[in-house]
């Protein structure tokens, strides 16, 4: 076959396309393009439309003639299209932003810069042969987060009990392999233009828990991370490392981390110089100091500005900026001692530094105060720190929500902390604090954005479970629209990854990929630990129940289930005070068992069996009653999907691969079912009212 090769082409051929399969690009590769622009992105662009040109029989180049118009806004000669349509709108939409306008039967997209072209490009993939419908006016997009960064915990060498990629559930690293760069960059490169298609534009390396072996990426290494950085440049994503804060002890041979000692700073400065001296787009570092085990400021008894701040100084003089960690606690607590709560530490440790972190820090914090669970209140340090730039951290792969055995598509639970409103019902939500337009606008420069801790690996299909590409792809398009509606995004998801012929994606398949994906995260919620308790998992793996595995230990994760009840009282008239921790009016709501929401009462209340929900049904009743009907739909979805395979709907691989799956979901569901239900018949000696088996 002498069909021509391009990079995009062989990207295509080599893995598993998820949402950028040939057929997405039918509209554009089979008609008549012009494309005006230069620099690397553009010249991404140019080649991703020849290639589909070339598969699908359009051309490139014939402006007099050409049906989609695709120009930089600042460039000098414009077609008559775009030209027209640059007079039309008022300003430049901004570099990574677009117009995009369908006018006499021609559509033009005017991108503000490169990177807008590249996003234009990928939105009009989205929009199919619906961006060649009906003339309309100009629309103009760009996203709502500057920075939407998804974090790799990868190692590059095999690391103890966690294994290559911490808490990762998709294969090993794409980065790394054998201690090594990975032999197959054109991997990194195609993970990167799935990266670009959703929306993300940044990418931390390695893991935040930085080894001996990751720690010298910074140095000795750093060949490897300009390797990485050369296969995803032309998508636009930028790069980011972990590095330990000790680093200047590890690699640089001085005695001490300090980061007031003038030779700890010089020895930043001058590593940070040869970091962007070879790599001179490099983003930046992430950090976790002072927390699991990790080095930090404290050490030297200095604050965790302090900390941030020295490495801000090396990094601002060429515009990189630190991913300052706020996911600090004491991971060796007393289980005996009632008052020292986990959830409070964020904003103990944080709160008091507001306005004290320089403008290249962004402080980032984990949406929940304890640890990415299934339920958790939004954090209380997202409304705490006006004068600071603060990013929301949020987890893509699913250590505690599956971890990529079962469905559980995370858009409405991100979407739901985007939209939470700290505030009160006319404030600012939790969106417009990363995206630095809450309140204290945009200290800094700008907001933090949104990061995921990613959930790709080598596996074949990106993600170990084929479904968990839609999370995937919904964090770039979050980071870029928070209002996005889940979903819409669900759709959008479907139509490029399913979509085969012209006829679309089949309505059964649709159907049934709505059915099994739009309520999953809230059926794992109901079979997994009640009421917003959290981290009823199994010790160190975090898979599968284990109701007291972490009840008597030192991480602070605990449910006090007893005879009369259940939960945390973090109240403060009688608790850990945690409630005061959030202002006006969720303090109080959160403060009253009887105003508090359901799904988050026992994570601030310890309350009896017998306590009655909004919903009019006890406590011990609603725990039944969730777990056999989660369970119950987790069944029903396993024969759904099955039907699809009967109609021949799907690969047959990827059919095999979700319907295995779906078997071990659905054991997973009734062992978390049989072993909660158990515990608390067992506990409370009370029946279930509808007398189903209970062990
Ligand atoms: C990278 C949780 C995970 C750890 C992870 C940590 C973090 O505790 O279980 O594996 O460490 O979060 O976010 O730093």
């Amino acid at each position: 076959m002498n069909q021509p090769v391009t990079p995009a082409g062989e990207l295509m051929a080599d893995y598993h396309a998820a949402w950028l399969p040939w057929e997405a690009f039918s509209a554009i590769g089979s008609r008549r393009s012009a494309i005006h622009g230069e620099g690397l992105l553009a010249d991404t662009v140019r080649r991703e439309v020849e290639d589909a040109c070339a598969r699908f029989g359009g051309a490139t180049g014939a402006d007099e003639d050409a049906e989609l118009v695709l120009a930089l806004y600042s460039w000098s000669a414009l077609p008559a299209a775009a030209e027209k349509l640059r007079n039309s709108v008022a300003e430049d939409p901004g570099d990574e932003g677009f117009v995009l306008a369908r006018q006499d039967g021609v559509t033009v997209l005017l991108a503000g810069g490169p990177a807008g072209l590249l996003y234009g490009f990928f939105h009009l993939v989205r929009l199919g042969e619906a961006a060649f419908g009906a003339d309309h006016p100009p629309r103009t997009h760009r996203p709502v987060m500057r920075r939407r960064m998804l974090d790799h915990w990868d190692n590059v060498a095999v690391h103890d009990v966690m294994g290559q990629v911490e808490r990762g559930y998709a294969g090993g690293s794409i980065f790394w392999s054998d201690g090594a760069l990975t032999k197959d960059p054109a991997r990194v490169r195609a993970y990167g233009r799935l990266l670009a298609a959703s929306g993300a534009n940044a990418v931390s390396v390695n893991n935040v828990n930085v080894h001996a072996v990751e720690a010298r990426l910074l140095t000795d290494r750093l060949d490897d991370v300009a390797s990485v950085a050369d296969e995803l440049r032309p998508y636009g994503i930028g790069v980011y490392l972990s590095v330990n804060f000790a680093s200047p002890i590890m690699l640089g041979g001085l005695p001490s981390a300090d980061p007031l000692d003038p030779a700890v700073q010089d020895w930043w400065a001058r590593t940070t110089a040869r970091v962007h001296r070879r790599i001179p787009d490099f983003g930046g570092y992430v950090v976790k100091a002072d927390s699991e085990g990790q080095a930090g400021p404290f050490a030297y008894g200095r604050s965790h500005a302090e900390g941030a701040n020295m490495l801000a100084a090396a990094l601002a003089p060429y515009g990189g900026v630190v991913y300052w960690r706020a996911f600090v606690y004491n991971h060796r607590q007393d289980w005996r001692d009632r008052s020292t709560d986990r959830a409070r530490a964020a904003y103990d440790h944080f709160a008091p530094l507001d306005g004290q972190f320089a403008d290249a820090v962004i402080l980032q914090v984990k949406y929940g105060p304890i640890d990415f669970q299934p339920r958790e209140p939004v954090s209380p340090v997202l409304a705490a720190m006006p004068n600071t730039r603060l990013a929301v951290e949020v987890q893509v792969t699913q250590e505690y929500t599956g971890q990529q055995r079962h469905v559980c598509y995370l858009a409405p639970l991100w979407r739901e902390v985007l939209g939470f409103r700290p505030w009160g019902a006319s404030g600012a939500t939790v969106a417009d604090v990363a995206a630095g337009t809450g309140p204290g606008g945009s200290p800094g420069g700008g907001g933090g954005g949104l990061v995921a801790v990613s959930n790709v690996g080598d596996d074949r299909f990106w993600t170990g479970h084929p479904l968990a590409q839609a999370n995937l792809y919904a964090f770039g398009r979050l980071a870029w629209d928070p209002s996005l509606d889940p979903s819409a995004i669900l759709d959008e998801w479907i139509d490029l990854t399913f979509t085969r012929g012209a006829d679309g994606v089949p309505d059964q398949l649709r159907h049934t990929l709505h059915a099994i994906m739009d309520d999953s995260w809230r059926t794992y919620e109901h079979y997994t630990a009640p009421l917003g308790v959290g981290f009823m998992v199994n010790p160190g793996d975090h898979y599968g129940p284990s109701i007291d595995g972490y009840e008597y230990t030192q991480w602070g994760t605990y449910h006090f289930a007893d005879r009369n009840g259940i939960g945390v009282d973090r109240t403060q008239a009688t608790g850990t005070g945690f409630t005061a921790q959030y202002p006006h009016p969720w303090s109080s709501t959160y403060e009253s068992p009887h105003d508090c929401p359901d799904e988050l009462l026992i994570f601030f209340h310890h309350v009896p069996y017998t306590h009655i929900l909004h919903t009019g049904a006890t406590v011990i009743q609603h725990i039944y009653d969730t777990h056999f009907a989660a369970t119950q739909r987790v069944h029903e979805i396993r024969s759904q999907w099955q039907k699809i395979h009967n109609v021949g709907l799907v690969d047959s691989d990827l059919h095999a691969r979700v319907a295995e799956r779906l078997n071990e979901q659905a054991r997973s569901a009734e062992e978390w079912r049989d072993q909660i239900n158990s515990y608390f018949l067992r506990k409370s000696g009370i029946s279930d009212a509808l007398g189903r088996r209970i062990y």
